[in-house]
């Protein structure tokens, strides 16, 4: 910390005192809580918090967007388990990471955005100060928590009460509030020193009560057709090896959400992702794990689960383990809702299930894989296809070899089609590998998400991008080459939103709202910044610029040529589309 404190200065009595100010203590309390990473974008009045975290040996990664920076920070949370944290400037900066901040929020990701903000009394009287906004307010219903420093001497409880917000019970994205004036405020470097906290068990254990555990271990010794559900909160725990023992010794096949995929290898015999439409309506008793009922799982009701009506209930019995005690109920009844964190909640149930326990009837289990074997054998099919030119089928079988021979690598996933095919196609084996659009199906994550993988990981990151989806955040693809990271972009460019065939029905000279300009060189914004850039319209093409790129580690971008007429409106999602539904 001596490394941070400034020149003695000369006292009226001649006494030389060390003293620190507001940006040191802002440094001195990240690093005191194991925080080595800033992504963030400089600016008044927080260019010189960059250049001093850089110069204190924090790792300082700068952003051309707020956006993809706040994005970055909150899939280090996921990864990490500490909360991510990005640094914006006031009014606009702010609000350019807001969305970020939210988007954490939704998806449990731990994250802090620490915004500059301008001078309280101009703020609050409304006179017109530089970029002035109420940034407190407006943050607060979008976030977890939200906290403003004023005085030097208050960082310390500011940042150890952001930490613990973020990454305690549920995690989510906290606002910090830090006025211009508070970063030059001097304090005596000894009085600062001790206002600092280092944050004691900042997420603590939830052990489940003991009867709760009972009545779920009760629903599931009497099922017939069991089946869990993995979560992304289930990858967050880092409870890979008990989840896999739960899941092994109970015998239950098992179904992953997108960013759950890995915590057991897709390949399990157990995983019925294969037949998530057999298996949703056909269990009786579904153990969640770290999953919510919500929209990507049909909220537990109607046709997907065996309902008639969309309203319907389809009759099985819940439980539901979550670290959350409102959860419960939100969409269906939870017949045993289960409260801790996931890692004590399995281990309970482990030691509950003890080693007598009978697997499920063979009945539900040799149903399952006939129905998961006629689907895989029906994919293998469609994916030894050569069709010219590319879809999306052939090009994501490459995908999905360059994966299975790296299992290391990091996988960011977005688009429609895109995602949806990537998601069903490519398998992943490790866990916490996919990092994708999440909760909200959110466009504009992958070059924020691919640079944070890489700086967290240091393993090659591979982001899978529908074109649409890329241009949101395409611009990081400087950032990639600043930082010369490690990052392979594969742009499945099908010439638009969904497909790229589209035309004006008026026959005016304006294209069609979702098609963008045909055969776009996307691998040249690449090589503009010194990458490399590779326009791939085969398989072959794709599969030795991939390897390449693995291999020698350098930033690339392939443009990957898909028929136009390949996609479908809205990927998977049609049922939510009603003019899809209706084609
Ligand atoms: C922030 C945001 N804006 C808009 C959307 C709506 N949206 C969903 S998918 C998508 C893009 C799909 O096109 P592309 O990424 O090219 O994937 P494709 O289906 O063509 O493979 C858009 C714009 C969104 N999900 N998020
Ligand atoms: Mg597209």
């Amino acid at each position: 910390m001596g490394a941070t404190v400034s020149e003695p200065k000369v006292t009226a009595d001649a006494e030389p005192t060390q003293v620190t100010d507001g940006f040191h203590l802002v440094i001195d309390a990240l690093k005191l809580n194991g925080i080595d990473t800033i992504f963030g974008l400089p600016g008044i009045p927080v260019t010189d918090l960059t250049r001093k975290a850089q110069a204190a040996g924090m790792r300082v990664i700068s952003f051309r967007h707020e956006q993809n920076a706040g994005n970055a920070a909150a899939i280090a949370g996921f990864m990490t388990q500490k909360p991510g944290i990005c640094l914006t400037v006031s009014a606009p900066g702010f609000l350019n990471g807001l969305t970020a901040l939210a988007n954490a929020t939704t998806n449990c990701f731990p994250m802090i955005l620490i915004s500059g903000s301008s001078e309280r009394e101009i703020v609050d009287l409304q006179q017109g100060d530089y970029e002035e906004m109420d940034q407190l307010a407006v943050a607060k219903p979008l976030c977890k928590a939200a906290f403003r420093v004023l005085h030097a001497e208050d960082i310390g409880v500011g940042i150890a009460r952001a930490i613990r917000a973020a990454v305690s019970g549920r995690p989510g994205g906290v606002y910090l509030d830090l006025p211009a004036r508070l970063f030059p405020q001097s304090v005596d470097a000894q009085a600062g020193r001790n206002s600092l906290i280092k944050v004691v068990d900042p997420a603590p254990r939830q052990i489940p009560a003991q009867d709760a555990v009972q009545r779920a271990l009760e629903l599931l010794k009497g099922a017939k057709r069991p089946l869990i559900l993995l979560g992304k909160g289930a990858a967050y725990a880092q409870a890979d090896a008990e989840i896999r023992a739960l899941i092994e010794r109970s015998g239950i096949p098992y179904l992953p959400m997108a960013m759950a995929k890995g915590i057991l290898p897709d390949t399990h015999e157990q995983s019925a992702a294969a037949a998530r439409s057999f298996v949703l309506p056909g269990a009786d008793v579904v153990m969640l794990v770290g999953a919510r009922l919500n929209w990507l799982l049909s909220h537990g009701k109607g046709k997907t689960w065996g309902g008639k009506n969309p309203k319907d209930w389809g009759g099985q019995k819940f439980i539901q383990i979550d670290i959350s005690p409102q959860e419960a109920d939100s969409n269906v009844r939870i017949d045993a809702p289960l409260v801790g964190d996931i890692g004590s909640c399995v281990t309970a149930l482990l030691a509950g299930i003890g080693s007598g326990w009978a697997k499920p009837p063979a009945e539900w289990l040799n149903a399952i894989a006939e129905r998961k074997n006629k689907n895989l054998a029906k994919m293998a099919e469609t994916l030894a296809k050569n069709p010219a030119p590319m879809n999306f089928h052939s090009a994501l079988n490459v995908v999905r070899d360059i994966v299975k021979a790296n299992p290391d690598a990091m996988l960011v996933n977005e688009g429609a089609n895109a995602l949806d095919f990537t998601r069903s196609i490519v398998d992943m084996y490790q866990p916490r590998k996919r990092l994708d659009v999440g909760t909200w199906g959110v466009m504009g994550i992958g070059m924020g998400f691919a640079v944070a993988a890489a700086v967290v990981s240091g393993q090659p990151v591979i982001a899978i991008e529908g074109d649409s989806a890329f241009g949101f955040s395409g611009m990081e693809v400087e950032t990639i080459c600043r930082y010369n990271l490690p990052v392979c972009v594969v742009i499945l460019n099908n010439n638009g939103v969904y497909r790229g065939d589209e035309v004006n029905p008026t026959g005016g000279p304006d294209p069609a709202p979702l098609v963008f300009v045909k055969d776009a060189r996307y691998e040249m914004l690449m090589q503009a910044f010194g990458g490399v850039g590779v326009h791939a319209s085969t398989p072959a093409e794709l599969r030795q610029a991939m390897e390449e790129a693995i291999r020698s580690r350098k930033p690339t971008l392939i443009n990957a040529v898909i028929d136009e007429r390949a996609g479908t409106e809205s990927g998977r999602i049609t049922a939510l589309n009603p003019s899809a539904k209706k084609k």
